[in-house]
């Protein structure tokens, strides 16, 4: 190994080869504490050439390669196994916007550029980049497409995979693949860049993008609302929808207990209502569009039919972020209550008032106590049913309940016909999991195209499918 590791130096810059346990420790760990590697050492390319040469290296060494953007991923996708055999690449390094074509509306970016950087180009040229999420400062372009991100925009523009145009990718066996086109149309053959997208590193690393930008949408009317149930909550959408059309751009829910814990982390709630229920609802449209009017009739429309019982609007920016706070702040504050049993599930939007009042009493009865945080992106039907841990346990008492407490969750979303994994992926936390509900068909389907793309098994191996 050292040998390769000399090599590397050779091909990248001894710098940017990582071997120092100080230097390999923020690359060792998931951003919540929840995974843990030992990596071999972390690479830091600088180009596409640098990326190719890497992974040929580690290639020829029969070295596995586990690539990383902003580490901010939910399930371990990023973290190098524990036996000090793989290599972290970093795309830390490339963060140049290659073009951005107004006229076209389209980005190229290369991997390592932060999503807000992104949305940042889009704004200079008066266009909006829409995929949006509470890790923005950190994620990045390579990771979002590589998990197909979601977020709080989706239910007007799409994921990650909706954005997506053209995409470089360097294979496992170093070879680029240069696919990137900026061509609305193209039916010639197979897509291949679908492959990629939400691939999570298991079959090449993404270097660059190009990226659909939308147009900008500076007017906007947010509120906070309380409901009376989570029924109300999949109904209100059917009401945002035909007052406000295309500009619904957010409509997120919180559950009380996940509310009181962003309070109590000091970000004011402007309401003082007892309701189980919370949510943000925002409108965003072109300049000059009245979208402050569409909000309010549509929420005294939803107050008349008993949906909405109570609305703070934003009266200002200020007030805006303050409110969007509310919802973005949740995943932050129930770290600070110790390990969390994250689910990240979806369901038909008719059928989350079910999965919910499924799940209650079956949770509690298997664990007294234990504390459901709800919250996410209802008009998704997308949830995050996250568990805190009962007063009485201490954090290993309630993580070796993890695993009953999860099939409960997973097992009610795919009874209602949901998915166990929503936007976050699969990582190493989630791969054999997703598999256990997925038919024999499809797992020989995805192993089909792993063994494809990558026979050697050296592209972040373990993560999204379970080693055999
Ligand atoms: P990483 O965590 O570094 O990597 C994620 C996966 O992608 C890994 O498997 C990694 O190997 C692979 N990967 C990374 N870069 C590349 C590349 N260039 N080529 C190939 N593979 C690569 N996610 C949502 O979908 N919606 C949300 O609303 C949301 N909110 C969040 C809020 C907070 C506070 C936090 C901390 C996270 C949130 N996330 C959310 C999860 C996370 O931000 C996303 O999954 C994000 O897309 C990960 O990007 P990253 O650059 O950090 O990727
Ligand atoms: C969100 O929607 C993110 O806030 C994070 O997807 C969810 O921390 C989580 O479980
Ligand atoms: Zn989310």
């Amino acid at each position: 190994m050292t040998d390769l590791i000399a090599r590397l130096g050779e091909a990248i810059g001894a710098s940017h080869v990582l071997t120092d346990p100080h230097d390999l420790a923020s690359y060792s760990v998931d951003w919540r504490g929840a995974y843990r590697g030992t990596p071999l050492a972390v690479v830091r390319p600088g180009s596409t050439a640098e990326v190719s040469e890497v992974v040929r290296l580690a290639h020829d060494s029969g070295v596995a390669i586990v690539p990383q953007g902003g580490n901010t991923g939910m399930c371990g996708g990023a973290v190098p196994s524990d036996d000090g055999s793989q290599l972290v690449l970093s795309l830390n390094r490339m963060r140049a916007i290659r073009s951005l074509d107004a006229g076209s509306a389209t980005i190229t970016a290369e991997a390592g550029v932060v999503l807000q950087e992104l949305q940042s180009a889009a704004e200079s040229v008066g266009m909006l980049f829409p995929v949006s999420l509470a890790a923005e400062g950190s994620c990045t372009v390579g990771g979002n497409i590589s998990t197909n991100a979601g977020g709080t925009a989706v239910l007007r523009y799409g994921m990650m995979r909706a954005q997506v145009l053209g995409l470089e990718v360097v294979l496992p066996d170093g070879r680029v693949w240069d696919g990137l086109r900026s061509l609305r149309k193209d039916n010639t053959g197979l897509d291949l860049k679908q492959l990629f997208i939400g691939a999570e590193g298991t079959l090449g690393v993404v270097t660059a993008a190009v990226l659909a930008l939308q147009p900008a949408t500076p007017s906007r009317a947010t509120a906070w609302v309380s409901l009376p149930s989570v029924s109300a909550a999949a109904s209100l959408l059917s009401v945002l929808r035909e007052h406000a059309g295309d500009w619904l751009s957010t409509w997120e829910l919180v559950s009380r207990p996940a509310l009181e814990l962003v309070v109590a982390h000091g970000v004011p709630d402007p309401l003082t209502s007892e309701a189980d229920w919370f949510g943000l609802v925002e409108l965003a449209g072109p300049a000059g569009a009245d979208v402050g009017s569409a909000l309010e009739d549509a929420l005294g429309a939803a107050v008349e039919a008993d949906l909405v019982l109570d609305a703070a609007i934003a009266g200002s920016a200020s007030q805006r972020t303050g409110l969007w706070s509310l919802r973005e702040r949740v995943s932050e504050a129930q770290e600070s209550l110790g390990p969390t049993i994250k689910h990240d599930v979806s369901v038909a939007i008719s059928s989350l008032d079910d999965l919910v009042s499924r799940l209650a009493p079956a949770l509690e009865a298997a664990l007294p106590g234990v504390r459901p945080v709800i919250y996410g992106h209802v008009g998704d039907g997308n949830l995050h049913y996250n568990l805190s841990r009962p007063a009485s346990l201490d954090p290993d008492e309630f993580l070796a309940h993890a695993a009953q407490l999860s099939t409960l969750v997973h097992d009610a979303t795919v009874a209602l016909g949901g998915s166990i994994s929503a936007e976050h992926g699969l990582g190493s936390g989630k791969a054999a999991t997703a598999a256990s509900y997925k038919s024999d068909v499809e797992v020989d389907l995805m192993r089909a195209v792993k063994q494809a793309l990558d026979p050697a098994g050296l592209m972040n191996p373990g993560k999204v499918l379970p080693l055999q």
